[in-house]
C-alpha cells in the first residue's frame, strides 16, 4: 500500500463527514467517454462543450436531442465500475460521506451510493424546455423529431445543465453545504475546470477540510490539495475501501 493512500485512509477512518466530489473520470472505466476525451463516430467533429448548451439547442434542437439520445444508450449500456461500487462501500462504512457529482449518467445510484447530488442533472430524465417538468417521451417518436411536451407543446430536453446555464439551487445549496462542513474533501475524476463545480474544493479549505484528488493526471486543484493518489479511480478506490476497513476504530 502506498504511503499517500495509508495517509488518506486514516484521515477517512477519523473523519466524522466526507466531502466526494466525481467528475467524468470516474465512469470513464464503465466506458463512458470523459468531457476532454474526443468524440468518436459521428459525433467526431463536435466537441461537447459545443453542443451542450442552449444556443446549441435554440440553433439544431434535433442535432441536440440526437446527441443526448447517443449518450443515454451508451450510459444504458454502462455498468458502475469498481470505483463507484467502492464509494458506495465507503458511504456505508463511514459516520458520514455526502457524495457530489458532476455527472449526469446515474451510475453511483446504479452502484448503491445514497443521496447522490446530481450538481449538473441527469442524462436518463426529460423535461419540458419551457415548464422544466419531467416528462416521459412517448415511445413512437419518430427518429427524425424532437419530441413535445404533451402539456404546453414546447420542445423536450434532456434533464441536465448546460454551460451558461444555473446549477439548480437544491443541488447547489446541498453542495455548498457539504462541502462547507466536511472535514475532509475528495475530488475524483474530475480536471477541476468546470465551475462552479471545480470552487467547492476551494469551499471546503476555506471552512477548514483537508483536501486530497484522485486522479491518473495533475489538475489546476493538485497544488492546493494535502493528498494526491495519482492513479485510476477504478483500482484506487476500491485499495481505498480496503485500508479504511482494516483500520480499527
Ligand atoms: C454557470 C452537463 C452561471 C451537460 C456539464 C468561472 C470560471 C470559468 C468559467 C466559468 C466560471 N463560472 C461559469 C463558467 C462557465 C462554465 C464553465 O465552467 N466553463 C468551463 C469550460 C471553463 N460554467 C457554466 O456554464 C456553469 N453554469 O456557471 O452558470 C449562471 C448563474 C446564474 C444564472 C445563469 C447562469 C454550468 C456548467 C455545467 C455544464 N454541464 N454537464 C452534459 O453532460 O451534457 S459539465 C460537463 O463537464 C460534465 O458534467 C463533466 O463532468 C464536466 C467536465 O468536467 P470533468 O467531469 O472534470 O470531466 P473532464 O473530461 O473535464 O475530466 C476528466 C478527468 O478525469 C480528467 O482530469 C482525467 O485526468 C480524469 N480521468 C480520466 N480517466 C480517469 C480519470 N480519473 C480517475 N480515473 C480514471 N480512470
Amino acid at each position: 500500500m502506498s504511503e499517500p493512500l495509508a495517509q488518506l485512509a486514516a484521515r477517512l477512518r477519523d473523519a466524522a463527514h466526507v466531502g466526494i466530489l466525481t467528475g467524468a473520470g470516474v465512469s470513464a472505466e464503465s466506458g463512458v467517454p470523459t468531457f476532454r476525451d474526443a468524440q468518436t463516430g459521428l459525433w467526431a467533429e463536435y466537441h461537447a462543450e459545443d453542443l451542450a448548451t442552449p444556443e446549441a439547442f435554440a440553433r439544431d434542437p434535433l442535432l441536440v436531442w440526437r446527441w443526448y439520445a447517443w449518450r443515454r444508450e451508451l450510459v444504458a449500456a454502462a455498468q458502475p465500475n469498481a470505483g463507484h461500487v467502492a464509494l458506495a462501500g465507503l458511504q456505508r462504512i463511514l459516520p458520514r460521506l455526502s457524495l457530489i457529482t458532476q455527472n449526469v449518467d446515474g451510475l453511483h445510484q446504479r452502484a448503491g451510493s445514497e443521496g447522490v447530488i446530481e450538481f449538473h442533472g441527469n442524462i436518463q430524465r426529460t423535461v419540458c424546455s419551457v415548464e422544466r417538468c419531467e416528462v416521459s417521451v412517448p415511445d413512437d417518436t419518430p427518429s427524425d423529431e424532437v419530441p413535445c411536451c404533451p402539456g404546453c407543446g414546447a420542445l423536450l430536453r434532456p434533464d441536465v445543465v448546460w454551460f451558461g446555464e444555473a446549477i439548480p439551487v437544491e443541488a447547489l445549496q446541498a453542495a455548498g453545504t457539504a462541502a462547507s462542513a466536511c472535514e475532509l474533501f475528495i475530488a475524483i475524476g474530475t480536471s477541476a475546470q468546470v465551475h462552479p463545480a471545480a470552487g467547492l474544493a476551494d469551499l471546503a479549505a476555506q471552512n477548514g477540510a483537508m483536501l486530497a484528488e484522485i486522479n491518473p493526471e495533475a489538475t489546476p486543484l493538485s497544488g492546493r490539495t494535502d493528498y494526491v493518489l495519482r492513479g485510476t479511480s477504478a483500482q484506487l478506490l476500491p485499495a481505498l475501501l480496503q485500508a479504511v476497513s482494516a483500520i480499527k476504530k
